[in-house]
């Protein structure tokens, strides 16, 4: 049996015939779909860090209890803390080598990701990873377990492959209010006019609910990306400076890849009520 991609850390893997899944413990990170026959959808950096307790660059990070530094830009680390803590392992169904299909159930609460600044609150965590051949559907449901109110920002921050960013197009946003949050970018606050495009660093927020379609020319296929419980889709790109100023990703990676992140964030934050749950769920298919 070969090395797992993401050893030494634990995780699950699913080869069903000519394709290739995976998701690991640390983060409940899913790492790989790859549906039989075809390329592989989510993209990994050559350069990211496997082990225990640090961010991963690539699949679908989980992002929670807060997005980036959070609303008032002063917590830490990135993303929060989920991303950074392994998960506890549910159920497994695997029955890749008669359907195709792998589903993975990952849980994680306050007691497990040990104390966290300003975010004092009790919640239950579940990740759900759906593969087929068909689809990935990615799903975190997050229930506040505690007596007061609970207030989280969180994404599915998915890293998509591509042939040719310089090629693709997003469609889908058109005529959608967005943030440009690109340093010194003037004005933040845009209306998107027609596909996203890409020509320099792309990071924005826009205002949106519904599905996108990632169009690559290069690699002659068009993915489609559907989300329930999202009031916010991210869509980004590195460009050429910030590939390089990340040591966790390839200088020159950046024109094979695009995020097309399912989030709820800043004005779009959720706040639950004691014993509510919210669901955010991302899937992804073959176009
Ligand atoms: O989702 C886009 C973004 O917020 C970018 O601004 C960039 O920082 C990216 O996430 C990666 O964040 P990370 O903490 O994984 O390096």
């Amino acid at each position: 049996m070969s090395q797992p991609i993401f050893s030494p850390l634990a995780g699950v893997e699913g080869c069903p015939e000519g394709g290739y899944y995976a998701v690991v413990d640390l983060g409940a990170h899913v790492l790989a779909w790859q549906p039989p026959g075809q390329r592989p959808v989510l993209w990994t950096s050559g350069r990211s860090h496997f082990e225990p307790g640090l961010a991963i660059r690539g699949g679908v990070p989980v992002v929670f209890p807060w997005f980036g530094t959070g609303p008032l830009g002063n917590l830490r680390p990135a993303h929060g803390v989920a991303r950074t803590t392994t998960w506890r392992r549910g159920e497994v169904v695997d029955t890749t080598t008669s359907d195709g299909r792998l589903t993975v159930t990952y849980h994680l609460d306050q007691t497990m990701t040990g104390p966290v600044p300003h975010f004092p609150h009790s919640y239950e965590a579940a990740l759900t990873a759906r593969f087929s051949p068909e689809s990935l559907a990615v799903a975190l449901t997050v229930t506040n377990t505690g007596e007061r109110d609970l207030p989280y920002e969180c994404a599915l921050h998915t890293y998509l492959a591509a042939g040719d960013i310089t090629q693709v197009s997003v469609e889908g946003l058109d005529g959608r209010p967005y943030l440009d949050t690109v340093p010194g970018a003037s004005p933040r606050e845009r209306v998107q006019e027609g596909p996203v495009t890409f020509t320099a660093e792309t990071d924005r927020l826009y205002a949106h609910v519904g599905e996108v379609t990632v169009v690559d020319p290069a690699w002659g296929r068009r993915l489609r990306v559907a989300k329930q419980g999202s009031a916010t889709t991210v869509v980004w790109n590195p460009w050429v400076d910030k590939a390089a100023a990340m040591a966790d990703f390839g200088d020159d990676e950046w024109t094979g890849m695009l995020c097309i992140e399912a989030a709820n964030l800043r004005d779009d934050a959720l706040l639950l009520a004691p014993g509510e749950s919210h669901t955010l769920s991302q899937s992804i298919s073959l176009a």
